[in-house]
């Protein structure tokens, strides 16, 4: 069995962890390469702006350059494993681990396993055989979705059916899939309004939904869960359902060919006109891309294009030479505000796959300036002014995801000195004594009290992936959800 599920994990992730391994501690080197990095991150950002000026290459060569790429894959790996641990020791059979009160936190009442079934393929995936053995045990033993609750459509299929799949993927576990196919039936009937949108609630047991009201992302960021569920199953009600969806909301995008904040499912009319990329609507934009390649949906693909076109001609500002995305009015096109945050930083990685690498740096390095503004990265900034609008840091991994997506597209090591400032602001700010913890203030470095499931997901998924070999993942048959969850071809 050991050797199957190991075989299987090769055949999605490559050997990349095995490779990784010289542990011990560079603590000295590390902060004099730190020191250095910063300097030359500041002059590679000058470099990625419109008008190139030429710096002088830093001493030692361009940043990134010096990396010890299985150093820092051990890195990443041994802050997934003590995350995990702590929350095996206070958290187990809940949903979340809260580090700093050691206690832990369940989103309904009652625990449907949200960090072990979300942070399941990163412990694969990161050669964590025990803790992913243990993970899967608890999950087949424990978890039931026949739950007298009313739970939020869109975070359960992104974070759990996702985690599901992808685990069921990645060890062949068919208790995995039954539980997701459950989960599946359970979730459909937030598609029965009269538009085919999904209401944003539905209770576990009785089906019943609510949310009428509800947003692009929870209704576009469903398709690559629900339609590999249906290539998995064979049953293309999921499919069907989500794809419906999407195209509904897609054709009720303006004549300028953008989409709103808000919109009820049962009118179709929009709530709220004002449009952007950051949270209720990034991850549509997404699935459109992300739905086209994992089906080979041409259609979407269209729609992914003409969409893509509208954000860059209508919500693109530029700024103190940089590139940006705010928000403008869905309709006339008129600025309504120069806002950008921490979730908008997911753009630079879809642009990469959407083939303009270009932009995508650029925007990156607009991200990068938003992270060092403090050392670590601000939910919301002004962009004109740089000044910080929400100051709070949930741990959240979108930068470094398209770090990732960069890293891979252009080879660039400036990349890998990213993701390594990246790792060491989280260790220096964020980490507990048992496990990470989200930030309420990145100007006071004030901690909350929570280890988010999507921090092993993908925060620390995609830093591993950006000092791993490229063949961690096979991009030619994988993608990966809003989640992180890789989702493999296989029809
Ligand atoms: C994750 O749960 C997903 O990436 C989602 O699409 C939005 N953001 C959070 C993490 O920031």
């Amino acid at each position: 069995m050991r050797r199957s599920v190991q075989a299987r994990h090769d055949a999605v992730c490559g050997a990349a962890q095995r490779d990784g391994g010289r542990p011990g501690c560079r603590a000295r080197l590390r902060v004099r390469r730190e020191v250095a990095l910063a300097g030359w991150l500041g002059l590679w950002l000058l470099a990625c702006g419109p008008a190139p000026r030429a710096p002088a290459p830093p001493p030692g060569g361009p940043p990134g350059t010096s990396i010890d790429r299985p150093a820092m894959v051990e890195r990443v790996r041994a802050e997934l494993r003590s995350s995990w641990r702590a929350y095996t020791r206070y958290a187990w059979g809940h949903d979340e681990l809260r580090p700093v009160t050691r206690t832990a936190r369940d989103w309904y009442g009652e625990s449907i396993l949200i960090t072990p079934v979300d942070a399941l393929d990163a412990l694969v995936m990161m050669g964590l055989t025990e803790e992913a053995a243990a993970a899967r045990a608890l999950i087949d033993e424990r978890l039931s979705f026949d739950k007298d609750i009313t739970v939020k459509n869109f975070e359960i299929t992104i974070r759990v059916l996702g985690g599901l799949l992808s685990g069921y993927q990645l060890t062949g576990d068919a208790k995995l899939l039954q539980l997701a196919d459950d989960l599946g039936a359970r979730l459909l009937p937030v598609f029965g309004s009269p538009t085919g949108m999904p209401y944003m609630y539905v209770n576990l047991r009785t089906g019943q939904v609510s949310g009428a009201k509800t947003n692009p992302a929870e209704i576009g960021t469903l398709l690559l869960e629900l339609g590999a569920l249906s290539k998995l199953t064979g049953k293309p009600i999921y499919h069907d359902k989500a794809r419906r969806a999407l195209v509904a909301l897609y054709a009720r995008r303006s004549p300028l060919g953008l989409v709103g904040e808000e919109i009820d499912v049962e009118s179709g009319q929009w709530v709220s006109p004002n449009s952007h990329v950051g949270g209720g609507i990034d991850s549509y934009y997404e699935y459109l891309l992300k739905a086209s390649i994992l089906f080979g949906d041409a259609e979407l693909g269209a729609m992914w294009r003409a969409s893509v076109a509208a954000l860059d001609r209508y919500l693109a500002d530029e700024s103190t030479g940089a590139l940006w995305y705010g928000q403008v009015d869905m309709t006339t096109g008129r600025r309504t505000a120069t806002e950008f945050g921490a979730l908008h930083a997911f753009l630079p990685g879809v642009l990469v796959l959407g083939g303009d690498v270009a932009r995508a740096r650029r925007l990156e390095a607009s991200c990068f300036q938003m992270w060092q503004l403090r050392g670590i990265e601000p939910e919301v900034i002004d962009y004109r002014t740089m000044a910080i609008r929400a100051p709070g840091y949930p741990l959240r991994p979108e930068i470094i995801e398209s770090a990732w997506y960069l890293r891979r597209a252009t080879g660039d090591p400036a990349y890998l000195a990213m993701g390594q400032v990246f790792l060491d602001a989280l260790v220096a700010h964020a980490r507990t004594d048992d496990g990470f913890t989200v930030l309420t203030s990145v100007e006071t470095m004030a901690r909350g009290d929570l280890m988010p499931s999507y921090f092993l997901a993908e925060t620390l998924k995609y830093l591993y992936l950006i000092f791993a070999p490229d063949d961690a993942i096979d991009l030619d048959r994988v993608v990966l959800t809003t989640e992180a969850h890789p989702l493999r071809r296989t029809w």
